[in-house]
């Protein structure tokens, strides 16, 4: 199977999976309780890399709008910056969908060395990998695991079960229902969607992504930044969205393609960042909760998700429309978004340390 097929059928499966995933939580009961008791008043460095540093920045910052403290950073600033690591009080929570990325597994064991006594909790979609095994803890996104290089359902499917877990450990058990209605709406919004997405990636005169998304969507937009490169072989970026204006702008033209990740928190202010982008010549996309809320007249395409959820509840929504757009660019394109140029879909490196 080629030409993006196995990423077509990933993401095809991503709301099957989401329910899986869900579906297994009760099962990890006993484990999350244990944790729980454990870890309480600890605070949290949250690490991966590619796509896994991506969904740590995500996760870090629903845990501090939680009240847990938290840090995210790639796993190779762990392994040759340990000094920034606490002696005591932290664990890590390593993210890697493989479980097997060199530099992960260096951050691990500079862990282990530089706080004997701290905890490793591990998100991975392979139970039998390293870094299963070298966590203290470790959850599986059960049937999340992929042939393609780039990283779909498996991203959306750790990162809602690490925010099960958040829900847990940060004393919001009443959210967990709500995760529950989120496989539905991706259902909804991928149909309502499917048309829009494969005009723009149809698109070939759009040269230049940016994605812009503020507070726990940051991770998210930097993630849709990164699936825009790897499919497509496009230039794309990743901004907060009010820091666009702060230099990034300057290169917007008719080639611009901004999409905004629209919060509550700061929604008019973010779709005035897409109407300034307009003026100066971009496409625009607002994705947001309910068009109804706001002045979208200037906006050239519009994708409600209608969650009834909060922006932290329903946050992974963001991302599965642009992995759709992806993947219609890179077969107008005719390259393969299950082999994408010059990567492989794990990084396993030469130790340059005695690990
Ligand atoms: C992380 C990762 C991917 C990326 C690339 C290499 O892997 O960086 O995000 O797409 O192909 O690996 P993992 O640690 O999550 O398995």
């Amino acid at each position: 199977m080629t030409n993006g097929e196995f990423t077509r059928q990933e993401m095809a499966s991503q709301v099957d999976v989401w329910r899986q995933v869900l579906a297994t939580l009760p099962l990890m009961q006993d484990r999350v309780q244990a944790l729980v008791g454990m870890a309480a008043g600890k605070s949290f460095l949250i690490t991966g890399c590619g796509s896994t540093h991506y969904l740590a920045r995500s996760v870090a910052f629903l845990l501090n709008q939680r009240a847990v403290d938290a840090t995210a950073r790639p796993a190779s600033d762990f392994v040759f910056f340990p000094e920034v690591m606490p002696e005591e009080d932290a664990w890590l929570w390593a993210i890697s969908r493989s479980g097997r990325t060199s530099e992960t597994l260096w951050a691990v064991k500079r862990f282990r060395e530089r706080s004997p006594g701290g905890k490793v909790l591990a998100v991975s979609c392979e139970a039998d990998s390293q870094l299963a095994q070298l966590a203290d803890f470790s959850f599986i996104a059960e049937g999340a695991a992929e042939k393609s290089v780039a990283q779909t359902r498996s991203f959306t499917s750790m990162f809602l079960l690490s925010q099960a877990l958040i829900c847990s450990l940060a004393g919001c058990p009443e959210i967990l229902p709500r995760l529950q209605t989120l496989p539905g709406i991706l259902d909804n919004l991928i149909s309502v969607s499917a048309e829009i997405l494969r005009d723009l990636g149809q698109n070939r005169s759009l040269e230049r992504f940016f994605f812009l998304g503020g507070g726990p969507l940051r991770g998210l937009a930097a993630e849709a930044m990164l699936k825009t490169k790897e499919m497509t072989v496009s230039w794309a970026e990743a901004y907060h969205p009010l820091e666009f204006r702060h230099g990034p702008i300057s290169v917007v033209n008719n080639q611009t393609l901004v999409v905004g990740f629209i919060s509550d928190n700061a929604g008019e202010e973010e779709i005035q960042v897409l109407k300034d982008s307009a003026l100066l010549g971009a496409r625009t996309v607002a994705i947001v909760e309910s068009a109804g809320a706001f002045d979208l007249s200037r906006i050239d395409n519009v994708l409600e998700l209608k969650s009834g959820l909060s922006t932290w509840e329903r946050a992974i929504l963001y991302l599965p429309p642009i992995q759709w757009l992806a993947y219609h660019r890179a077969r107008a394109k005719a390259v393969d978004p299950d082999r994408p140029q010059n990567l492989v879909a794990v990084v396993e490196l030469q130790p340059p340390i005695q690990v």
